[in-house]
């Protein structure tokens, strides 16, 4: 007998670690070297079989390629809902990447869905002479949170498959989850990034929710100009004028023009 289930998992890491070129390589397998930045949240479908508890699964997983963006809590935290099982991707050739999974990545996950399997991986391994040793750096720091290590790269393909092979069956043999629950303050008055964060998830709050909303505000910001590494005033009111565009489409008038106002308040209060 084979069980049909669907499971939610996390990429989580900075910017430019290989997340979404690890999700292409195991999803067309393919290494693409055109690299468009991930704004906002993309999930991505892939299914596979899979054999947990001695019996044999058919898995789909959500794969959601997160905003590696630090500062960006409200995407990041409404992401995080709901997942099973997260990757937690560092580069290999830059240090700081790694610290940051211990600084920012972990606690975010663990305040928002508790404990949930992960996988720690260190990517881009073609890059690095074997002579520093990175297998052994990469165990005593998933060893501290009781999770699995790979070093992989995405551009070789080199252990993209089982990595997500093994994050699949962990989850399904599931240890448990604890929700937490808790919803991310925001103190006042925001960054920039933090005004940036909130016009994101309004519109996404308004649009039936964050896989429908994302593909338009990451077409809309774009359009805009807008950095979301370093957004400025100017970009994100040509932003939140684009988004009220496509709302007009589909949402009265009034509600359009009160959405818009609420959206400038914010860059306008932002620091
Ligand atoms: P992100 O989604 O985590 O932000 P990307 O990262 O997947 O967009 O990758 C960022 C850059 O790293 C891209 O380079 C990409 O080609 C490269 N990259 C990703 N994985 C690997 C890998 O395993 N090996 C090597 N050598 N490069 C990798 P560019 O230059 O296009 O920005
Ligand atoms: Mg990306």
């Amino acid at each position: 007998m084979s069980e049909y289930v669907k499971k939610k998992i996390l990429l989580l890491g900075d910017g430019a670690v290989g997340k979404t070129s690890l999700i292409r390589r195991f999803v067309v397998d393919k290494f693409s070297d055109d690299y468009i930045a991930t704004i906002g949240t993309k999930v991505t479908k892939k299914d596979v079989r899979l054999k947990a508890h001695g019996e044999e699964y058919f898995i789909t997983l959500m794969i959601w390629d997160v905003l590696g963006q630090r500062g960006y809590s409200a995407v990041q935290a409404s992401s995080f809902r709901g997942s099973q099982g997260a990757m937690m991707v560092y580069d290999l050739t830059r240090p700081d990447t790694l610290k940051s999974l211990e600084e920012y990545w972990i606690p975010q996950i663990h305040e928002s869905v508790g404990k949930i399997p992960i996988a720690i991986v260190g990517n881009k391994v073609d890059l690095i002479d074997r002579i520093r040793p990175y297998e052994e750096e990469a165990k005593e720091f998933s060893a501290a949170y009781e999770s699995v290590s790979y070093l992989s790269s995405a551009k070789s393909g080199e252990n993209v498959e089982k990595i997500f092979r093994v994050i699949g069956k962990e989850v399904l043999e599931e240890r448990r989850i604890e929700e937490a629950g808790k919803s991310v303050e925001v103190e006042v008055p925001p960054s920039i990034v933090q005004a940036s964060d909130k016009i994101i998830m309004d519109f996404c709050n308004q649009f039936g929710g964050i896989q429908a909303g994302m593909p338009i505000v990451r077409e809309q910001f774009i359009k805009a100009g807008v950095n979301i590494k370093s957004p400025t005033k100017e970009g994100l009111i040509k932003a939140v004028n684009k988004l009220a565009e496509v709302e007009k489409i589909v949402k009265d008038p009034q509600t359009v023009t009160l959405n818009k106002n609420r959206r400038l308040a914010l860059i306008r209060d932002a620091r």
